[in-house]
């Protein structure tokens, strides 16, 4: 098949997935072709089968912020015409399903199908806001084929939007080899043989609650050797570390900025800390379990698909910072059981592997292909 994918090309897990996807497919032997405005972060290199498609952002005076969708459109439907695609897939609704719509309106000759795939704040936080939300509900609905990377944001799609048509669920996916790595050595070793290290990674958005993994590292440093290292950057990255000093642990913090492989981090990890306010998968955490780090967690959104509560790790409740450094320290503070859990995370992850989910994709494609709907009841 000859494949669009449109994503986010930074480091949000909806890029990372879109783009190892689009990797995965090309080694299965189909065209894939990128469309965005940057090259997506992970395709480092240009492998066989796949192209990137630059979408140009043009300056003129009376556009004040610069139509993004419909140059996209614009370029979907250049870049269908010249590859002669079949299939348009777009990770993130906002803005991408509507410029896939847009595209279909443009060139109906070719008969382009369009997959969306939902990845979280495009149902849960923006696409639901007043200002996209018709765009969204309509857009989705329209799409060949939705889906939904976690249960509980297939169910939050049906609840937030009259989508009448099935949002089938697709999880993400890893690959487990990536994640048998050496740690890196940008990454100081442990000071002690018997320092443990805590992990938090994300884009420092109010959403994951960076403070909260702080204030959790402070307890469990309080009764352990203890260091926390913060992966990643944002707008609360200034005050973590200012609460990290606050709270007297600042000397064992450590911060890494923004780095484009997390599985080398992870090699140096013993447990990794996601509070969020909300996850629809929590594609870290998975990243995690891939690597042996077991991960606690609240008990929000898709993260109970992800994570075991009491064997890959435990959920606590939004916000309970006790719960989770007692979970974190009930974790740590023996040898055989982190083992047991370590153990119990790549099992887990494997139910994740990539050679289980990429298949998913391809049936939909085919699916939709030869005519197939969803509607769902
Ligand atoms: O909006 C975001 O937080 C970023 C978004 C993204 O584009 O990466 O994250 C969402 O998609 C990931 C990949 O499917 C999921 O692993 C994240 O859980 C999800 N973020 C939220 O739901 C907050």
């Amino acid at each position: 098949m000859r494949i669009g994918i449109t994503c986010y090309p930074t480091h949000g897990g909806s890029g990372v997935v879109a783009t190892e996807l689009g990797k995965h497919l090309a080694e299965r032997g189909h065209e894939v072709a990128f469309i965005s405005y940057s090259t997506p972060l992970r395709l480092t290199t240009i492998p066989p089968r796949v192209s990137f498609h630059e979408v140009q952002i043009v300056e003129y005076p009376l556009l004040q912020n610069f139509p993004y969708c419909l140059a996209l459109a614009a370029k979907m439907v250049d870049v269908a015409r010249a590859r002669e695609l079949d299939v348009l897939h777009v990770h993130y609704a906002i803005p991408f399903a509507a410029a896939a719509e847009y595209a279909k309106i443009c060139a109906p000759e070719l008969n382009l199908k369009v997959v969306t795939t939902l990845h979280g704040t495009d149902v849960t936080l923006v696409g639901n806001n007043p200002s996209f939300r018709p765009i969204t509900a309509a857009t989705i609905q329209h799409s060949d084929a939705i889906t939904a990377v976690s249960r509980f944001l297939a169910e939050e799609t049906y609840r937030q939007f009259a989508v009448t048509k099935e949002v089938e669920v697709v999880y993400n996916f890893i690959d487990p080899e990536r994640h048998q790595v050496e740690a890196p050595a940008c990454i100081p070793s442990c000071q002690r043989a018997d320092q443990v290290t805590l992990m938090h990674i994300s884009n420092f958005r109010p959403v994951k609650r960076v403070l909260d993994v702080v204030r959790v590292f402070a307890k469990v440093a309080a009764a352990l050797d203890a260091r926390l290292v913060l992966v990643g950057d944002g707008p609360d990255a200034g005050p973590a570390l200012q609460l990290s000093r606050d709270l007297g642990v600042a000397d064992r913090v450590v911060f890494t900025g923004v780095v484009d492989q997390v599985a080398p981090l992870l090699a140096v990890a013993d447990l990794l800390l996601l509070p969020s306010q909300t996850e629809s998968f929590g594609l870290v955490a998975l990243e995690a379990l891939a690597s042996g780090v077991p991960v606690v967690a609240s008990d929000v959104g898709g993260i109970p698909e992800v994570v075991e509560h009491g064997v890959s790790g435990y959920l606590a409740p939004l916000g309970d910072v006790d719960k989770m450094a007692e979970y974190a320290l009930h974790i740590l503070s023996d040898r055989s059981r982190r083992q047991a859990f370590c153990q119990a995370a790549r099992t887990r992850a494997q139910l994740f592997d990539y050679r289980r989910i990429v298949p998913q994709y391809e049936a939909i494609y085919e699916r939709v292909l030869a005519g197939g709907s969803t509607v769902s009841g």
